[in-house]
């Protein structure tokens, strides 16, 4: 396994409720390093570009209108593996779904307010890494 880098975005549910910090140390237990991160209240039109692969869905309008609801946590997630690790962090995209011990098991309110966004692949964590963050914000 390699070192891998991938994008998190704690969503508005989680800064609404103050969660960030538990998220984040859910993160660094599980062996995953925070190499980059701030806050931002993303616009609709940010929030519609950064999710343009879902255009055709069925529930992108009420996603971005939720992911610009509110301020979220952009952060670089750094460790073996990390785009995998990081998915099983955060469990299954539907909290009913999800395993007891993960984020969106213990945090989430429904499947569209789940807290927490990881990349799903290195290709698109590349890709969305870069939306958010200049290689000398991200400091290894
Ligand atoms: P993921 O975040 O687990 O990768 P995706 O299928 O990429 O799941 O969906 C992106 C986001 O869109 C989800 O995290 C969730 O916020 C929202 N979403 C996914 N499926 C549904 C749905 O069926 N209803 C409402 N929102 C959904
Ligand atoms: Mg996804």
């Amino acid at each position: 396994m390699a070192v891998e880098r991938t994008l998190s975005i704690l969503k508005p549910d989680a800064t609404r409720r103050n969660l960030t910090g538990q998220i984040n140390a859910r993160f660094e237990t599980a062996g995953l390093r925070i190499v980059a991160q701030k806050r931002l209240w993303l616009s609709r039109a940010q929030a519609e570009a950064f999710y343009a692969v879902h255009a055709q869905r069925p529930f992108y309008n009420d996603l971005c209108a939720f992911m610009s609801s509110g301020p979220v946590v952009v952060q670089v997630l750094e460790g073996e593996d990390a785009v995998t690790r990081n998915r099983d962090i955060m469990g299954a995209t539907n909290p009913a779904n999800a395993t007891p011990g993960t984020i969106r098991k213990d945090f989430a309110e429904s499947i569209e307010a789940n807290s927490a966004h990881g990349s799903d692949s290195a290709e698109n964590a590349a890709t969305e890494i870069a939306f958010f963050f200049s290689t000398i914000e991200i400091v290894g």
